[in-house]
């Protein structure tokens, strides 16, 4: 039981809601691909009173007095994401993903510059140059895609996209793509036509750092990613890069970019850095893998298409148009049964992004939370049973009493502090 007698005093409205938050998480089963639940020890580090301090500027060169820990707990952070990636250089900073990319185009782009990233509608991340977002009102974006017939990147398209354009930079990375992505492809894609690579691998960064999914370091000359999805970290972003572009990239990130950092994220970040460093999170990232394989073979064996045929990471997209349910319908009666995924669209897909024709499911949260490849092809079958019988009320119930089982038998006492 996590410790809010002030709060429920001070506020009990909140109080109310940050219970009832815990117990969301705690009794349904979460299998948002881009969602975690971190340690307790990320917790403490996260509600510490490093929220009172400013620190901008970094370590050492601060335009604050008073920063001897917040020093501390930035360098420390610096120091083990270099490690952990064996990246030259890093920037901890960044609140989000989308603030990451933000410095990293502003120290490369100015207004109007070209560059090539990947459609969201087939996969790509909202800050690499959708036309609602900064990334792609300030800049000329050209995007590339998936192939019909596989769902796999087009990277010969990307090619003759790169030599039509001759971007300043290209951006590899995605938040729904199911498959490896090849870095070496898009290096000598980006260095063909003079643009720098940068890549986003938010999604996969965990994979990345325990060798699930090869890495873009030494390939890339900027990566980027958030701290929260399979890495396990409070919620925040970092980029990587050599020694070269560093002073650079700190330049853009603060003052560029973005204020004062937020030091207690950082020292979470930090802590879930070390915790990157030990050997169970290479297993806990090998289980991650192998849980989504599970599930996506059940899924297959049921009757769903799945983009792409399959997943070789955290995460399966399922193509809801040979079922005739929307993503947004499968993923509400989903919810009711106390599965949370998210509606997703899918290549080539007809409905907008508030309906959408796909849903997509994550294993890394419910791997946290103990479950293994039996589990995950249980939970399958029970999604299975939901989404080709969307009208039936005694199924949802007998799938909400399932999934209450499942909950029940994989405790989430790490929800406290
Ligand atoms: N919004 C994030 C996701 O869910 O994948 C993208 O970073």
């Amino acid at each position: 039981m996590t410790d809010r007698s002030n709060l429920k005093k001070t506020d009990p409205d909140i109080y109310r809601i940050l219970e009832a938050e815990d117990k969301r998480q705690e009794d349904n089963l979460i299998m948002i691909a881009s969602e975690n639940y971190v340690s307790k020890a990320v917790l403490e580090a996260s509600s510490s009173t490093l929220t009172n301090k400013y620190a901008e500027g970094y370590p050492e060169k601060r335009y604050y007095n008073g920063c001897i820990n917040a020093d501390g707990v930035e360098s420390l952070a610096i120091e083990r994401i270099k490690k952990l990636f064996g990246a030259k250089a890093a920037n901890v900073q960044p609140h989000s993903g989308a603030q990451a990319n933000m410095s990293v185009m502003m120290s490369q782009l100015d207004a109007g510059d070209t560059y090539i990233g990947m459609n969201l509608s087939h996969g790509g991340h909202l800050s690499h140059g959708s036309p609602v977002n900064f990334s792609g009102k300030y800049f000329n974006v050209a995007a590339y895609g998936v192939t019909e017939d596989t769902n796999l990147i087009d990277y010969d398209a990307l090619n003759k996209l790169a030599k039509e354009h001759k971007p300043k930079m290209i951006i590899a990375g995605a938040s729904a793509y199911p498959r490896i992505i090849d870095f070496n492809k898009f290096k000598e894609i980006a260095h063909s036509v003079g643009a720098k690579l940068l890549a986003d691998i938010a999604h996969i960064a965990g994979l990345v750092a325990a060798g699930e999914h090869p890495s873009p370091v030494g390939l890339a000359d900027f990566i980027t990613f958030t701290t929260h999805k399979t890495l396990r970290g409070p919620r925040g972003g970092v980029i990587l890069c050599d020694e070269a572009h560093e002073a650079l990239i700190n330049k853009f990130m603060f003052p560029g970019t973005q204020g004062g950092p937020l030091m207690h994220t950082i020292a979470a970040k930090a802590v879930s850095f070390k915790e990157a460093l030990e050997p169970e999170f290479a297993v806990y990232q090998k289980q991650i893998i192998k849980n989504a394989a599970a599930l996506a073979d059940v899924l297959t064996s049921g009757g769903l298409k799945l983009v792409s045929g399959g997943t070789d990471n955290h995460l399966i997209l399922i193509d809801l148009r040979n079922k005739g349910v929307t993503g947004k319908d499968a993923a509400n009666r989903l919810d009711e049964a106390g599965i949370t995924c998210n509606k997703n669209g899918v290549p080539f897909d007809d409905k907008s992004p508030f309906v959408t024709s796909g849903i997509r499911l994550g294993s890394p949260a419910l791997t946290t939370r103990g479950l293994k490849e039996d589990d995950f092809r249980r939970i399958g079958k029970l999604i299975i049973r939901i989404i080709t019988n969307m009208e039936d009320d005694s199924i949802l119930a007998k799938v909400k009493g399932e999934v209450e089982e499942i909950c029940k038998t994989y405790p989430t006492d790490f929800l406290r502090i």
